[in-house]
């Protein structure tokens, strides 16, 4: 079950089940306009403290997954194929300066500092589902931004009705990029409505710290309803557009991966069920959500399209 929360709760209010968010990284009071906790980010992609974090609107009461597992099963391709890969590249990504580009059809197209782009906003920590196309799922609870105020800065115009990603292209530091099976970089793309929806985040954090390298160091989108691979990781170009954007699975296998690809126990994946899934770190498998379980929420982006044909 779903859990929407005031994203200004005190301390005091916390539920159990997310009891690892310690009263000291929770600002006390909800008055002052906050400053992101980036101050201390780390110029390689490891682990350090968050500051500024509130406890955030949407939180699941499922149980988080172990640190551990979050950080050392990733599917990170530019780190390599397996999930233990891209764990080996802790601390290895340089992620100060950062900039990301935003362009396309808006009013003010700009290059910003990955800071600049996110201090302006609270950051909240999530508690989201996350389900791959693979059937294992987590739980994660993420720290970050909802992605929607964050691009209206930049003003789309009423053409734009996509929003396209792309994540860093450098094959020096990025081995997996030198693999000429994929069309790199990696890109994804959400429509306008769907990336301005308020469960759409965008992370820099995990579980109070700032992101490895492993999890998209050091800013990542988590759309909590689709597959894990819409989930863009290591951002540095946002391009709003007038139609959907090519996407990098969606053109590697089309009939395998949606553009949509919202998580739908009715459509299989053409080599697997998506039924059921396991959540890693349990042994037996439970059966998938539709929408991953955020249809209160969502349902209503495809009211009167055939989820079966846009898969
Ligand atoms: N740039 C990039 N982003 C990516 C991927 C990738 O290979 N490269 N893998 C995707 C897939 S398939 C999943 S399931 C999630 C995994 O996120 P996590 O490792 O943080 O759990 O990241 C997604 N984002
Ligand atoms: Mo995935």
């Amino acid at each position: 079950m779903l859990i929407a929360r005031a994203p200004d709760i005190r301390p005091s209010e916390i539920t159990p089940a997310a009891h690892y968010f310690s009263r000291r990284r929770l600002l006390a009071g909800t008055g002052a306009m906050l400053a992101a906790g980036l101050l201390a980010a780390p110029d390689h992609a490891r682990a350090e403290p968050l500051t500024g974090l509130v406890k955030g609107q949407y939180v699941v009461d499922d149980k988080p997954t172990s640190l551990d597992d979050v950080t050392h099963y990733n599917n990170f391709y530019e780190f390599g194929t397996d999930k233990s890969d891209p764990a080996g590249y802790e601390g290895k990504l340089k992620t100060r300066p950062w900039t990301v580009t935003v362009g396309g059809e808006c009013a003010k197209p700009a290059t910003v500092d990955v800071d600049d782009l996110i201090r302006p906003n609270r950051l909240e920590e999530r508690v989201y589902r996350h389900r791959c196309v693979e059937a294992w799922s987590m739980v994660i609870p993420w720290d970050g931004v909802p992605l929607g105020p964050v691009l209206q800065r930049f003003e789309p115009t009423s053409k734009a009705r996509f929003v396209a990603f792309q994540t860093l292209m450098d094959p020096m530091q990025m081995p997996g990029e030198r693999l000429h099976f994929f069309d790199w970089p990696y890109t994804e793309g959400l429509r306008l409505d769907e990336a301005m929806h308020p469960l759409t985040l965008l992370a820099v954090g995990l579980y109070g710290e700032t992101l490895r390298t492993q999890n998209g160091a050091p800013l990542r989108v988590v759309v909590p309803w689709k597959y894990g691979f819409k989930s863009i990781k290591s951002i540095v170009a946002v391009r709003f557009v007038e139609n959907q954007p090519k996407t990098l699975w969606n053109s590697f296998a089309p009939n395998e991966y949606g553009f949509y690809s919202n998580v739908n126990p009715t459509v299989d994946h053409p080599r697997w069920s998506q039924a059921e899934e396991r959540r890693i770190g349990e042994f037996l498998r439970r059966p998938t959500l539709m929408f991953n379980g955020y249809g209160e929420q969502v349902a209503s982006l495809y009211a009167g399209m055939d989820l079966k044909k846009d898969f």
